[in-house]
């Protein structure tokens, strides 16, 4: 087959929605947006562990302090399957982390605020994974088929994160005045750089179209964002905490919230490196790499003693 006619068969299985597996023909532009995707998403959920990390100490029971010690380590588990399904495209797991920690591979900007109380806990949850599921329930009918599977299971635990986010939010606004104030704050932090968390918008998105050809995104950035505000503003009004923006209204013609545009100056600083904890965040993780490297030599000198004794033991 020519080159023209395995770009026509591949786009034809796309369009049948057949999942494109690791040793399908594909265009090395597909491999390529995937690969930058997967491996973003991964590093995301890994360095999003660190604002969360940090609050398992201070957690205000034993209870809080399991079930968060339980979504720490759920997000870690999220890396791992999304770093082996960026795998699958040709990239090394060494490579990845070699360009997080160079600054070359991007995460997602939201874990670049600081996290300063125990209602940003909840805030978290709430907002911070409300927006990834949003986002990620489309994924789970991505084209390429280790990434739409490794989606299922993870937007599965991210609705319990979700939950529990928003458990905390409900106990801090039937709480007293001051932890009412804390979800306040809390609220008003961090609903902005979650609107963020979707991208910038259409017309300024460079990967969408091509992206959204090779269904790989089901949505557009704005959509999803809209669809956020959407089922947001209920759940805080049942809290009865105000969304920081005044000119967030019902618009009857589109059956959707209008709201304030995003400050995307501030967004693009952020993801330029510059946001409040970009550096703390990159240094928090060269810093646990090189810390762990007694292990992986220790567990590499384990697996090759462990084969050189399965052989041998073959041989005798
Ligand atoms: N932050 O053309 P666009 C989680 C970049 S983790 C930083 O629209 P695309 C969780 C974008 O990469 C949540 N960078 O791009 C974990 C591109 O730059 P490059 C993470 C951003 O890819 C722990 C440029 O801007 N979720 O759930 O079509 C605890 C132009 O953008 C951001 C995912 O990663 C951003 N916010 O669309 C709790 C989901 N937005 O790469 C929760 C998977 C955009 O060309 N990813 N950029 O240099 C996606 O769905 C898509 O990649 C995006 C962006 C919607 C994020």
């Amino acid at each position: 087959m020519k080159e023209l006619d395995f770009e026509t068969d591949f786009q034809n299985k796309i369009d049948s929605e057949i999942k494109i597996e690791p040793k399908d023909w594909m265009p090395e532009s597909y491999r390529k947006t995937l690969i930058r995707q997967i491996s973003q998403h991964a590093h995301s959920e890994i360095v999003g562990m660190l604002p969360e990390g940090n609050w398992i100490t201070r957690a205000p029971s034993l209870k809080r302090k399991a079930i968060l010690l339980a979504k720490v380590q759920d997000e870690a588990g999220h890396g791992l399957y999304l770093y082996s399904a960026a795998e699958t495209l040709g990239i090394s797991r060494d490579q990845m982390v070699s360009d997080l920690h160079s600054g070359k591979a991007k995460y997602s900007s939201i874990f670049n605020y600081p996290a300063t109380s125990w209602a940003d806990m909840g805030a978290v949850g709430w907002l911070v994974d409300g927006a990834a599921i949003m986002n990620q329930v489309a994924l789970c009918r991505a084209s390429y088929g280790p990434y739409a599977r490794a989606m299922v299971r993870i937007c599965k635990e991210e609705s319990f994160h979700q939950r529990q986010g928003y458990d905390i939010m409900m106990k801090l606004c039937a709480g007293t005045a001051e932890q009412k104030q804390m979800a306040q704050d809390a609220l008003n932090r961090w609903w902005w750089p979650s609107l963020m968390m979707f991208g910038p918008n259409d017309e300024n998105s460079p990967n969408s179209a091509q992206s959204m050809k090779w269904r790989i995104k089901r949505f557009s950035n704005d959509d999803l964002r809209q669809k956020f505000v959407d089922a947001t503003v209920e759940q805080a009004e049942i809290l009865g905490i105000k969304i920081p923006d005044d000119n967030l209204k019902w618009n009857e013609t589109k059956k959707g919230y209008d709201f304030s545009e995003i400050d995307w100056t501030e967004f693009n600083q952020v993801v330029a490196g510059n946001g409040p904890c970009n550096k703390q965040r990159l240094k928090a993780r060269v810093d646990a790499w090189d810390k762990g490297a007694w292990v992986r030599e220790a567990a590499l000198a384990y697996a090759e003693k462990k084969a050189v004794a399965i052989k041998e033991k073959a041989v005798a």
